[in-house]
């Protein structure tokens, strides 16, 4: 059984018959055919979350994990713009999200129809393509150019690069309509195959290297990737090269220099010339550190390529001179054996002062009270093997950065739009497609903001959050100009004492709480062993300790390397 809506029972053929699995679907009347074409179809993996903003950002986290489109599917009005957060952040850090709302026919809209808005084009800033759907097709002919739209726009979430894809569906009544047959579409293969690179852009690209003393690697966020890993493993060991990583681009080895700001802290302005690349390469996505981008934008690198499949001309350092349109770790692959060693003391001196800062931690570490700061090495040491990592927006995503990166997690954050609106569903989604143990660590506003990730019972067992709770938005205590304003406590901060506890009851959520470094030592293991529930554990920490820790941690780096 199926929809009686052509267009919708079409549409779920396709979608399954290109492979894709899930939907997340929010309660309502209007996509009532999505939901009987969809939900009876059985190659489908239909879900039900009702706030449409966690809804999506759950989808986002599904895709994450599985690297294939998922879809979403809302009723017409207000619920639809609930999807724009996730949306934008599928679309800056590239993940496949199907975007499906149901809306009334076009001569409904604007005249005084109840639960109507434009919806057509609505999301046009930040989504790879819009279509929108006719209401029927009435021949052979209407029915291949509706067959061939969806196919296109399904292929259009993967290529050339992914990202969102609108599909807006106007519905007539009656909308609950069964038939016993779903409507066949064929499958066709819309994607175009990407142009072969031009061969004078490598022999360039080869040219540039060569001649460099000082080469930097910039790593972005990206999944894991062994290629990648194997071929910048080679390179970091020529001498005139470094590799710069984030804890969010998942890539390790002990030659890489994987705490940008611990590193950058430690270079003096009279050294810094030694430290600015002369040639600059950058691949993958959003960069955490703001200390790398003015360090970059100062001193501009005399040349700067970015590689990416899309060919984005990604200038965040405004001295962008060449984009190359390849898959970024075959590209390094493929050229490796041209690429000359050349003699350079660049390698060394970023390696010095790497030691030097990670000497310097754990000295420093030994001298600091209970604050955000100490819970964090606790945390990363502690956290189970094999976890896959969840950082908040806000201080975590920029603590991870401070101890280096570890084979044992991999990291995960939305940096595409850096948004605290929506990282506990979006972990919860990925938790749900993962078999391992995802812990969540947050910030206490950015908790309480996406609460409704809790108002969900796909939750499963596997998902642990961890709210590190200092009273506010700890980061504007710390960052220069909010810290100094008569406004900080209720504007910037916006101090509570609001407690989670309550929330995971609500939510028939274990919920667990610490106060001091022993509690949580001692509560660890306890709260990852317990997996018949999901589990929260709320750390309470000194908000204004955390501040100067942090500070000073920064000028003891300064102080060490002089
Ligand atoms: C949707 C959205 N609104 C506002 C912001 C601005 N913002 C960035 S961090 C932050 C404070 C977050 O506080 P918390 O989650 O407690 O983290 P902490 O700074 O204490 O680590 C705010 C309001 C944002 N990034 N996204
Ligand atoms: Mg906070």
């Amino acid at each position: 059984m199926t929809s009686d809506k052509r267009i919708v029972s079409l549409l779920a053929d396709l979608f399954a018959k290109k492979g894709l699995e899930n939907i997340v679907i929010s309660s309502g009347s209007r996509n009532a055919p999505i939901i009987l074409a969809f939900g009876n179809h059985p190659d489908i993996k239909a879900l039900s979350v009702v706030d449409e903003r966690s809804a999506a950002f759950f989808a986002l986290g599904i895709a994450q994990q599985t690297h294939k489109g998922v879809a979403i599917a809302c009723t017409s009005g207000s619920a639809v713009l609930n999807y724009a957060p996730a949306i934008a952040e599928a679309f800056y850090q590239k993940t496949p999200l199907l975007v499906l709302t149901a809306d009334r026919p076009p001569h409904m809209i604007d005249i005084g129809d109840g639960q109507t808005l434009r919806q057509e084009n609505v999301f046009a800033q930040f989504i790879k393509k819009s279509y929108s759907l006719p209401l029927d097709f009435s021949d052979e002919k209407e029915f291949w150019e509706v067959n061939l739209m969806i196919n296109e726009a399904i292929d259009q979430l993967l290529v050339p690069e992914p990202g969102p894809v609108h599909i807006n569906i106007p519905f007539d009544e009656p909308l609950y309509n069964m038939v016993e047959k779903a409507i066949e579409g064929e499958v066709i293969d819309t994607r175009v195959a990407i142009p072969t690179l031009d061969k004078s852009i490598e022999d360039e690209f080869v040219t540039v290297w060569n001649k460099s003393k000082k080469i930097l690697f910039l790593a972005g966020q990206a999944s894991r990737s062994e290629s990648m890993e194997e071929v910048l493993s080679v390179l970091s060991g020529f001498p005139q090269v470094t590799v710069l990583t984030e804890t969010t681009s998942n890539l390790t080895h002990p030659d890489f220099i994987d705490g940008i700001d611990n590193a950058l802290s430690a270079i003096h302005r009279e050294e810094a010339p030694d430290f600015h690349p002369d040639f600059l390469i950058t691949f993958g996505g959003a960069i955490v550190s703001k200390k790398i981008k003015s360090f970059l934008r100062r001193q501009k690198p005399e040349q700067h390529w970015h590689i990416s499949v899309s060919g984005e001309k990604m200038n965040t350092y405004f001295a962008l001179s060449q984009v190359v349109t390849d898959e970024p770790a075959a590209f390094f692959q493929k050229l490796l054996s041209t690429l000359q060693m050349g003699e350079s003391g660049y390698r060394n001196r970023w390696l010095q002062k790497k030691n030097l800062v990670d000497e310097g931690r754990k000295k420093y570490m030994e001298s600091i009270p209970y604050c955000d700061f100490k819970v964090f090495v606790t945390l990363i040491e502690k956290i189970p093997k094999n976890s896959i990592l969840h950082l908040g927006n806000s201080t975590p995503v920029r603590y991870s950065q401070l101890f280096g990166s570890s084979k044992k997690f991999q990291y995960f954050s939305n940096r595409g739009v850096s948004g605290i609106d929506g990282q506990t569903s979006t972990a919860s989604g990925m938790a749900f497609t993962s078999s391992e143990i995802n812990t969540l660590i947050t910030g206490d506003l950015s908790f309480f903001y996406d609460s409704n990730a809790l108002m969900n019972l796909n939750l499963t067992p596997n998902f642990k959050i961890i709210v590190i709770n200092n009273g506010g938005g700890g980061i504007f205590r710390f960052i220069p100009g909010p810290d100094t304003s008569l406004q900080l406590e209720p504007f910037f901060v916006a101090k509570h004492s609001w407690k989670a506890e309550k929330l995971a009851a609500a939510f028939d959520i274990n919920y667990f709480k610490v106060e001091n470094l022993q509690q949580l030592e001692e509560l660890l293991p306890e709260f990852y062993k317990n997996l018949s529930r999901p589990a929260i554990l709320e750390i309470f920490t000194p908000a204004e300790e955390n501040a100067r820790v942090l500070r000073n941690y920064f000028s003891f780096l300064k102080s060490i390397s002089h």
